[in-house]
């Protein structure tokens, strides 16, 4: 049985969520209110140093952090990570995710709408506006052709990019010019297997 220690609005343990869902793998969750530093005791630094979730620990009891990490090695040899120079597209965009997204948009939902610090936060929260705006620019040029990100399938690079992007308006991020990004949110969120961020 594997193990998931998330929060309960993260939007990288959403991913994991996601993903364990769609290939059939029970786990059971620790669910850490991140404002608790529970995730920075000695005993989960020593299963992730950076002190953030998710981390996934496996059957065998290794414990890997870093959400795109963590989908990586689930998705080995299954349709949602392809082998030879497809992997390349694959890896390309989660690295994208990691590099131009996540910080922006996560940040931006954060101040926003969690910790509601928006008059504080105004000039952080421009500049990452003005980060998320480039990459839903981007995004949408990419996918006018496109019916996802990577290959003309759903992978896991979709699912990297999902869940922050899905969720921008939180961050009052406007997806209203970028009708391609909406057009694949809808496509990410009718695969079998989806799972909403709050399960009832
Ligand atoms: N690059 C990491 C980022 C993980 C991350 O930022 N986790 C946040 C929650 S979404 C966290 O644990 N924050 C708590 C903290 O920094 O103390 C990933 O993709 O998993």
């Amino acid at each position: 049985m594997y193990t998931l220690h998330d929060s309960r609005l993260s939007g990288n343990a959403w991913k994991v969520r996601i993903l364990l869902s769609q290939l059939g793998l029970e786990y059971r969750r620790i669910t850490h209110v991140l404002a608790d530093n529970t995730s920075r005791t000695p005993e989960f630094l020593a299963m992730n140093a950076a002190g953030k979730i998710p981390v996934l620990i496996l059957p065998s009891g290794e414990a890997i952090p870093e959400s795109n990490a963590i989908l990586w090695h689930l998705a080995q040899g299954t349709p949602l990570l392809p082998s030879g120079f497809d992997q390349i597209r694959v890896v390309q965009w989660m690295f994208f995710e990691q590099s131009e997204v996540l910080k922006a948009f996560s940040a931006a939902r954060f101040f926003t709408s969690i910790a509601k610090k928006e008059e504080e936060k105004k000039v952080e929260l421009a500049a990452w506006r003005t980060q998320a705006a480039y990459v839903l620019r981007t995004l949408e040029q990419h996918l006018a052709s496109l019916e996802f990100v990577a290959l003309n399938r759903y992978t896991i690079a979709d699912l990297a990019l999902y869940p922050y992007i899905s969720m921008a308006e939180q961050g009052a991020i406007d997806l209203r010019p970028f009708p391609s990004v909406r057009s694949w949110v809808a496509r990410v969120e009718a695969q079998p297997g989806w799972v909403p961020l709050i399960e009832q």
